[in-house]
């Protein structure tokens, strides 16, 4: 991508309604755009990092056998009254009426709506386990919308629903997306503690809440220090080795960690961190609360009608870019993790109007680009300054620095964001650098 010719509309200023640095920098990097009151345009460069993320989610839930699905945004009241939920959701649920008077509204959550496309096909157990996902935009009338994406009214979730026959495949189930969410936020190099919570107007007994530690969280934590050092990768487990993942699950619930509403002093250990906290993912296993009100059954192996157990399971996929942001960052900008990073170089032309310099600039963006990296030239006019500090702000990972005095002895600068480690390079060894690093 070449800037020039980018829609890229970043801020010098630091806007007043943020409080919170990831509110700050993504307004500032051009990511996003309010239009009311938490509703946001996604713009170019926070859409490939929102799309960054929805892909590490899928893989994911994909490899752990969920299957994915669609669902509108659009539901019928009629399945959230056979619930008892459309009462019970308060003023939080946006409640529309189509042109015929039909009670309409826009989905926070999906559970009656699978459920019933459960229903209609599912009859035997023979058809189960089913795990099925979709990542759709939500809307929840949030009474107090904010820090940005953070807390949104309109939002990005994956959600995705389990059916067992039995309370121990349901479990079972659940396991594998415990271990399915450390995977998914370990690849976004983010450190998530699943923690015990409270289940909230969804319901259910058992429930965890990932949570990134941020003092700007809005949750308030207890953990076991131990969590600091523990493996969360889940390595070398396979999604239907029951045993493992039970021993796995086993050995991290043993370890505490509680949001506020579940904390127990007397069962909390010494070595006790109390922090805050940012929530990207919730998973719930709530028995029959859903398929009995809707009457979802399936027959069993002696041919009775069984009530099937469920599970949902969600992550703030929007609300993910603010956390992983506010994990890193610095005074000068964003520093994003490779793997959700929107371009992984940025090629800064000093000297537009030097022919060698920009033929420089374009040669090697032409190499990057057909070595598969994603790479952002500016190639603007802007002063020498303006330049370092953009690219700062917008966090790519690799920044080269190509100038007329470096390009006489055929060297360029190459910059880590992390880091702010720089070195003199060659041109020439720069593409081979960049294609074993930044993969
Ligand atoms: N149906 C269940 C699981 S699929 C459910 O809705 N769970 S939830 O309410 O906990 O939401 C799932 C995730 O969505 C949360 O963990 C959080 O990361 C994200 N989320 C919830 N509300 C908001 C919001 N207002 N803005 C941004 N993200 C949100």
């Amino acid at each position: 991508m070449r800037l020039s010719q980018y829609y890229l509309p970043t801020l010098k200023e630091d806007p007043k309604e943020a409080e919170i640095a990831s509110h700050r920098l993504m307004l500032r990097a051009g990511m996003i755009k309010q239009t009311s009151s938490g509703i946001y345009v996604w713009l170019p460069l926070g859409l490939r990092v929102l799309k960054k993320i929805e892909e590490i989610v899928r893989k994911e839930q994909n490899a752990s056998g969920a299957h994915e699905i669609l669902m509108p945004t659009i539901q019928s009241a009629d399945l959230w009254k056979e619930s008892g939920r459309y009462d019970a959701y308060g003023k939080e649920m946006l409640r529309i009426s189509d042109r015929a008077d039909r009670e309409m509204l826009y989905g926070p959550t999906n559970e009656e709506m699978i459920t019933d496309i459960f229903r209609s096909h599912i009859k035997s157990y023979k058809s189960l386990p089913q795990n099925l996902y979709h990542i759709q935009w939500k809307f929840r009338d949030e009474i107090r919308p904010r820090f940005g994406v953070m807390r949104g009214r309109e939002f990005l979730m994956k959600d995705n629903y389990s059916f067992d026959l039995t309370k121990a495949d349901a479990v079972h189930s659940y396991q594998k997306m415990y271990l399915a969410y450390l995977r998914t936020f370990a690849a976004m190099g983010i450190q998530a503690i699943p923690m015990k919570a409270d289940t909230g107007p969804i319901g259910g007994d058992m429930s965890h809440e990932f949570i990134v530690l941020a003092e700007t969280g809005e949750s308030d934590v207890f953990v076991d220090k131990a969590w600091m050092d523990a493996d969360l990768t889940g390595d070398g487990i396979d999604y239907n080795n029951r045993a493992k993942l039970d021993n796995f699950y086993q050995a991290l619930t043993s370890m505490y960690a509680a949001t506020d509403e579940k904390h127990d002093p007397d069962n909390a250990p010494d070595n006790l961190i109390h922090t805050r906290g940012i929530e990207v993912g919730h998973i719930f296993n709530f028995g029959t609360k859903y398929s009995e009100a809707m009457n979802a059954k399936v027959q069993d192996q002696n041919g009775d009608m069984v009530t099937v157990e469920m599970g949902s399971y969600g992550i703030g996929v929007s609300r993910l870019v603010g956390a992983i942001i506010e994990a890193n960052h610095d005074d000068d900008g964003i520093k994003w993790p490779e793997a959700v990073a929107p371009f992984s170089v940025g090629i800064i032309n000093l000297k537009p109007s030097d022919r060698d310099c920009t033929e420089a600039c374009n040669d090697l963006y032409t190499k990057l680009e057909k070595a598969g990296l994603e790479v952002l030239l500016d190639d603007t006019e802007d002063r020498g300054g303006t330049k370092f500090a953009n690219m700062d702000l917008i966090g790519i990972p690799w920044q080269v620095v190509i100038g007329p005095k470096g390009l006489e002895q055929g060297t360029v600068e190459l910059k880590k964001r992390a880091t702010g480690e720089k070195k003199e390079v060659t041109l020439d060894s720069i593409l081979e650098m960049l294609s074993g690093e930044a993969k």
